[in-house]
């Protein structure tokens, strides 16, 4: 039977070799080729075209080749199919880097030194131990668990914010709407890794930004962000870093990717910019985890990490 890799934005030639090389019994197919779409079983996608997925009526399984499903929810005509997405350590260990690597940009103050030194000037400022930060993960699911972590073991105080409680050791735990007060009022370093919802989108507003503690050392909150691009209002975010309400911020996710030439982003002051890589979905960890999870279903287990088409993640 045929796996069909449908992959917008990305080149597909690493997933066909990858694939192939985890499966080399399969057929793997790409949109434009010739083949039967009754065949097709399988299909491993990052925002496929609206209503594609609908063409294969043998269709089993949807594997979105992210950990973010918003590309596939937002299709009106997504076929009724089990949803698996990315659960694996390639990936999650690459945004623990990414998130490890912003927070210590801000705490070491970066921006101030790489400046200094395009000066040529020789300025030490005064540095906080990791103990005296207080870092906030939004979303403590497999990613922000995982960050939890890695910033525990620098040292940090660590809170975390979900939908539902939880316990997660050595972490401060919040949830709901009714948390969310709270658990800003405790954070220097607000991280998001939330996925893009109908309640998480626009939700770190102005109200959000300015509930951000502002005792810290620091000398006011950063925010981080490689959830999703639409979960912060972006014009509330230069607006901050402008007056000096917010003292830095990473992005990696964006309201329209690529950033628009225009965007104020470009020039807000320490802001850092990622364009959307923070974990990147490598094709041959993938394919092993998809081949993997193809061959435990037909082996008769139960998918792992479907996607709750209800809740949206
Ligand atoms: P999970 O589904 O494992 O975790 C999501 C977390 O967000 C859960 O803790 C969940 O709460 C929480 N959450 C969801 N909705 C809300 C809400 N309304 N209020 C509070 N908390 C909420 O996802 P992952 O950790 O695997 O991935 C998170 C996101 O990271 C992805 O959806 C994707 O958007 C983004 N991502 C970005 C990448 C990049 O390169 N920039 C790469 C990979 C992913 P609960 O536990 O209660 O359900
Ligand atoms: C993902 C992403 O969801 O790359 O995996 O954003």
């Amino acid at each position: 039977m045929t796996i069909l890799v449908a992959v917008r934005g990305w080149k597909p030639d690493h997933w066909i070799h990858a694939l192939q090389e985890a499966a080399p019994d399969r057929r793997i197919v790409l949109p434009g080729d010739a083949f039967d779409p009754t065949t097709v079983r399988y299909a491993l996608v990052w925002k496929p075209e609206p209503g594609y997925l609908a063409t294969f009526p043998n269709l089993e399984v949807i594997f979105s080749l992210g950990a973010g499903v918003d590309h596939l929810t937002t299709d009106p005509d997504l076929p009724d199919l089990p949803v698996v997405r990315i659960v694996d350590p390639d990936l999650t260990g690459r945004m623990t880097e990414w998130v490890v690597l912003n927070v210590l940009l801000h705490h070491r103050r970066h921006a101030h030194y790489a400046a200094a030194q395009a000066a040529r000037a020789w300025q030490p400022l005064r540095q906080w131990a990791a103990s005296a930060v207080r870092v906030g993960i939004m979303g403590l699911g497999e990613l922000g668990r995982d960050a939890t972590r890695a910033l525990l073991s620098l040292g940090f105080k660590v809170g975390g914010w979900s939908r539902t409680g939880k316990q997660v050791d050595g972490v401060e735990c919040f949830h709901g709407t009714e948390g969310l007060g709270p658990f800003l009022a405790r954070t220097d370093i607000l991280v998001s890794l939330l996925p893009l919802t109908a309640e998480t989108e626009n939700l770190i507003d102005r109200a959000v930004i300015d509930a951000l503690a502002k005792d810290g050392p620091l000398g006011g909150p950063v925010i981080l962000n490689a959830g999703r691009g639409r979960s912060l209002v972006e014009a509330d975010l230069v607006d901050a870093l402008s007056d000096g309400r917010v003292k830095g911020a990473s992005l990696d996710v964006f309201a329209s990717e690529p950033v628009p030439p225009d965007s104020p982003l470009w020039r807000a002051p320490n802001l850092f910019l990622t364009p959307h890589v923070a974990a990147e979905s490598d094709p041959v960890a993938l394919s092993r985890y998809v081949v993997g999870e193809i061959a435990a279903y037909e082996a008769g287990r139960p998918l792992r990490h479907l996607v709750d088409r209800g809740k949206g993640y």
